[in-house]
């Protein structure tokens, strides 16, 4: 799954996501391009599930595709 999140704007951001789905799903794997603004998930999670715990975090993702 992959998600738009302008509100990332650097490496600390980034961080902070991953450790809000790993919290989550231990098991869940990020690719984060943290300029083009874009998180590539690999997660059993539902994309809701995903959506409500970045933007616990702070951010605001929106599903891409
Ligand atoms: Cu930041």
């Amino acid at each position: 799954m992959e998600f738009d999140v302008p509100d990332m704007s650097c490496g600390g951001c980034a961080n902070a996501i991953k450790r809000a789905v790993t919290s989550l799903d231990p098991a869940a794997t990020l690719e984060v391009d943290v300029p083009v603004k874009i998180v590539k998930v690999t997660s059993t999670l539902a994309a809701g599930q995903l959506i409500e715990a970045i933007e616990a975090a702070g951010f605001h993702p929106s599903p891409r595709g």
